[in-house]
């Protein structure tokens, strides 16, 4: 049976791994026949959120912790299982995980915390004098600065910068430290030690597919062949190829299927 071509909108919030991550759904689909249309890089999580509750785009990944705590504004992070349920009250489906948690982290120059002996948050009480440049999304989130401050008690007015910027201003010495996504490319190869969260104040992070309850059981199943394919390794592997090898997120993108035997 010949099937008719569906037309599905794939987004992504507007960094690095949400372009590649829609880039690697938006080819999946296309494989098993949908019409694909991109609309990566909407924005910051609220906005790329509105427009798949809207209709706007049909999926986008989205991470756990980021819908438990900036999105639906829960006082922790359940199980998946769990924010399976409050999700579909709000008419969204959350697909099974891709398998990699990509939670945010305060990085440091290696050089810097080596002087200084600082390995964890909590180290950062002794030394006010370093700069921190701080991701304006995270700067205003529930999960970010404010109250990661206070759970540290820590000593600084940080400046908000562009994440993209951060690593360079880290290497360019205007910043000592930022926040830091754990999959991103630049860690490595900006040498830049990631703090231990001594105190565990940021959840799980796991990415997940999400779209609306009403969507076609063909993109469902098209989807769910992406569960568990992907960890912190993999990710941290295919976002460097981006950052570090001037890679197109379409051609790493396509690399990764073919290589998981996804499309041919
Ligand atoms: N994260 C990883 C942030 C940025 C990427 C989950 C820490 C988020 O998108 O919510």
């Amino acid at each position: 049976l010949q099937s008719i071509a569906k037309t599905v909108v794939v987004g992504s919030k507007a960094f690095n791994e949400g372009y590649l991550l829609g880039e690697i759904i938006a080819q999946k689909l296309a494989h098993d026949g949908f019409d694909v249309e991109r609309k990566l890089g909407l924005g910051k999580t609220i906005i790329t959120y509105e427009a798949l509750k809207q209709g706007e785009i049909d999926v986008y990944v989205e991470y756990t912790g980021t819908l438990a705590q900036a999105i639906l504004k829960l006082e922790n992070t359940p199980s998946l299982k769990v924010l399976q349920q409050r999700a579909k009250k709000e008419g969204l489906k959350v697909l099974p995980r891709l398998g990699f948690n990509n939670t945010y982290a305060l990085v440091i120059s290696e050089q810097i915390a080596k002087q200084n002996n600082i390995s964890s948050i909590s180290d950062l009480v002794n030394h006010p004098d370093l700069s921190l440049g701080i991701s304006h999304e995270f700067l205003k989130r529930k999960d970010g600065w404010q109250p990661l401050a206070a759970a540290y008690d820590l000593p600084y007015q940080p400046v908000g910068i562009e994440h993209s910027l951060a690593y360079q201003a880290i290497a360019n010495e205007q910043i000592a430290i930022t926040d830091a996504y754990t999959t991103d490319g630049d860690i490595a190869r900006y040498q830049l030690r990631i703090l231990k969260d001594d105190k565990q104040f940021f959840p799980r992070y796991d990415a997940v597919p999400l779209i609306r309850n009403d969507a076609d059981p063909a993109l469902i199943n098209s989807l769910q062949a992406l569960a568990n394919r992907i960890d912190e390794a993999k990710m941290q592997q295919l976002n460097s190829q981006v950052v570090n090898d001037d890679q197109s997120f379409a051609e790493v993108a396509e690399q990764f299927l073919i290589d998981e035997a996804l499309i041919k």
